[in-house]
């Protein structure tokens, strides 16, 4: 341990001046950079720190995150900070950031944006594996990452005849019959950035990865429902389930979503209070220690950190439900639109997207073939069909092969008609055109309803570029 003395704040605080000498503190030590001021790199941008704490500047200079940084200041060391007045500082540094409470990710993820952290797995990881692992599954947080203390957490539900029902974690787990569904999340953005190819729109740069896997348990809200008073006399005048969550906003705003009556109470609808993903307790991103799950419907409407269950005849009043997450025409703008015009999304279109090989990849001539991967999905729990793909821009088209469960060899299981909420992985190798340098693979979709992908993107654009899901091409380069 270092036997320097213990200064206090208010010591460092009196060192803020050339006379005074500059001293800062940095991981609870104490600096005087008073000769390192003259010769700092940045100038005299450093005096702003100046009788404080170095972490919130460096936090919005990021050259100084570098091993050579440290060891300059190292050679200033003067003394160690007094341990109350670091944890004050930390407090500050704490309150200070909404964000910095939020959860390490792995760093694989390709982020969109850190604060609030939106990120996707790279395509090529995202398709490896049927089930999603929970570090690589795609993250869309509107708001940062609330804390919630399993021992005190309750579900508040309302609008039901016997008034205001409130449920811990453990009468979830317990009260409920646990129920297992393997469902797939998409957001409503997931290959958003094709549509700025055509024109730009609002909203996160989402690649091909913005949709994911996993198997989740937890209760049937039917279940809880019926639990907690919900009966024919209900069903007469409600339409509407709403769900707010726990993570708000500087103004104290939550974020809330609402699905349709019939929906959340339906025997095949398969709607869980999920306290699981993939057999582990959900991770703090996902929703810890509750999210709603409803399969087949847009990623929005599976509100995370659930903190209660509103009964109504109104959708949710929540900016996601009302004026965003919904489909307009390609000559709708920012003018024009009127978001009472269009209703909100649910139930997502068919939607299908290569994963291999990766856009520019090369391909060898000498192996004659090209193996391509992807994903299919349809919403509303319409089961995928057939993947089709073309390497000669749609003369012909080879049949995949599809996966439509855990196992690698089983054939594609088929769930019960209506229930199926993963998506298929699909698989084909396809005999290399002659002569082609460059070739752009291309793919589609059909579920069991014939719904098909649109081919281009153009005809859909949409403003907020929702809902995306032209044919996916990839090019690749042939190497002679
Ligand atoms: C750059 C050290 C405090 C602002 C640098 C560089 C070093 C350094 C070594 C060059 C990094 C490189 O390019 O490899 C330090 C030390 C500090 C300190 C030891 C504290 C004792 C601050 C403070 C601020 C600041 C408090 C702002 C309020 C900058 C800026 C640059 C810089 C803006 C970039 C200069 C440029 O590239 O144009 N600092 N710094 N520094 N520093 Fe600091
Ligand atoms: N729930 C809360 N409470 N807050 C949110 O920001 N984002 C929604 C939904 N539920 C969100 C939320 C959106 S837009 C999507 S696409 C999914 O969560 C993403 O779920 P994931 O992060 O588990 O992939
Ligand atoms: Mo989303």
């Amino acid at each position: 341990q270092s036997s320097l003395p213990i200064y206090t704040q208010e010591e460092v605080s009196r060192h803020k001046s050339l006379d005074e000498g500059v001293w800062v503190t940095y991981r609870g030590s104490v600096y005087d950079i008073t000769d390192f001021i003259s010769v700092h790199p940045g100038g005299d941008k450093i005096l702003l720190a100046a009788g404080g704490a170095l972490e919130p500047f460096w936090a919005l200079y990021a050259v100084h995150s570098q091993e050579h940084v440290l060891e300059i200041l190292a050679e200033y060391k003067v003394g160690e900070l007094n341990p109350e007045d670091l944890k004050k500082q930390q407090k500050v540094a704490d309150s200070s950031d909404p964000y910095s409470t939020d959860p390490e990710r792995h760093p694989a993820l390709r982020v969109n944006s850190l604060k609030p952290f939106n990120a996707e797995p790279p395509p090529e990881l995202l398709t490896d594996n049927y089930i999603t692992p929970n570090a690589l599954f795609f993250k869309r947080n509107h708001l940062p990452v609330p804390r919630v203390d399993p021992k005190t957490y309750k579900l508040e539900i309302e609008g039901l005849p016997r008034g205001p029902v409130s449920l811990t974690l453990n009468d979830l787990k317990t009260r409920f019959p646990k129920h297992t569904v393997t469902a797939t999340l998409q957001c409503a953005g997931n290959r958003r950035s094709e549509m700025n190819t055509v024109k730009q729109v609002k909203g996160l740069n989402w690649g091909i990865a913005a949709i994911s896997n996993a198997t989740w348990s937890g209760a049937r809200l039917r279940d809880v429902l019926y639990t907690a008073g919900y009966g024919p006399e209900v069903a007469a005048k409600a339409r509407h389930v709403q769900f707010e969550g726990l993570d708000r906003d500087v103004t104290g705003t939550t974020y809330g979503a609402s699905i349709p009556l019939g929906k959340a109470v339906s025997e095949v609808g398969d709607v869980l209070l999920a306290y699981e993903m993939n057999g582990e307790d959900l991770p703090l991103d996902h929703g810890y220690p509750v999210r709603v799950v409803v399969p087949g419907t847009v990623g929005a409407r599976n509100v995370k950190w659930l903190g209660k269950i509103v009964v109504s005849e109104e959708e949710s009043k929540s900016h996601w439900q009302q004026n965003d997450y919904k489909g307009f025409s390609p000559s709708t703008d920012w003018d024009t639109v009127d978001f009472k015009s269009a209703p909100a999304i649910q139930e997502l279109p068919i939607q299908s997207a290569i994963t291999q090989p990766a856009e520019g990849a090369m391909v060898d001539r000498s192996t004659e073939e090209v193996t391509v991967r992807g994903y299919a999905w349809s919403g509303g729990g319409r089961e995928v069909v057939r993947v089709d793909v073309t390497v000669d821009g749609g003369k012909t088209w080879h049949i995949a092969q599809l996966q439509g469960s855990e196992k690698e060899q089983e054939p594609a299981a088929s769930p019960p008609t209506g229930q199926a909420w993963a998506w298929k992985l699909f698989e084909v190798t396809v005999p290399l055109p002659a002569e082609a340098q460059e070739l752009e693979i291309m793919c589609k979709a059909v579920d069991n309803s014939y719904n098909t992908q649109p081919d281009t993107v153009a005809p859909i654009w949409n403003l907020r570029g929702v809902l995306s899901n032209a044919w996916h091409r990839v090019k690749v380069k042939i190497n002679e």
